[in-house]
């Protein structure tokens, strides 16, 4: 039991993003996530993302915008997904959001689902 804690210490102090593995599989749950939710679907590209870091936050970014309804983002290709409620938020609040930040960010042509 004692062990079994230890592992669970060494677990969580371990930096979830330190592995490019890691990054891509949450990368892809977040994805799945943005696929199941409901509204807009949009890609789009952002540029200057270096690391996870960078990624969570571009996706704190989106999710503070009224009308976001889930974010994938993947720093690695720049692939940013986004639900949102096109009623209440435009494509080019959540670039600026992301711009806020200092990243470069277009819309891909990439656009999936309806
Ligand atoms: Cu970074």
């Amino acid at each position: 039991m004692r062990s079994f804690l230890f592992g669970i210490a060494l677990f969580a102090a371990t930096p979830a993003f330190a592995c490019p593995m890691a990054d891509a599989a949450a990368f892809s749950d977040a994805s799945a996530k943005v696929q199941a939710a409901s509204g807009t679907k949009l890609t789009l590209s952002v540029e200057g993302m270096s690391c996870g870091d960078c990624a969570n936050k571009v996706m704190a970014a989106l999710g503070g915008v009224q009308g976001v309804v889930a974010s994938a983002v993947d720093y690695q290709t720049g692939r940013t997904e986004v639900a949102f409620d096109s009623a209440k938020v435009k494509p080019e609040t959540l670039i600026a959001a992301i711009k806020k930040l200092g990243y470069k960010a277009t819309v891909s042509t990439d656009v999936f689902g309806s």
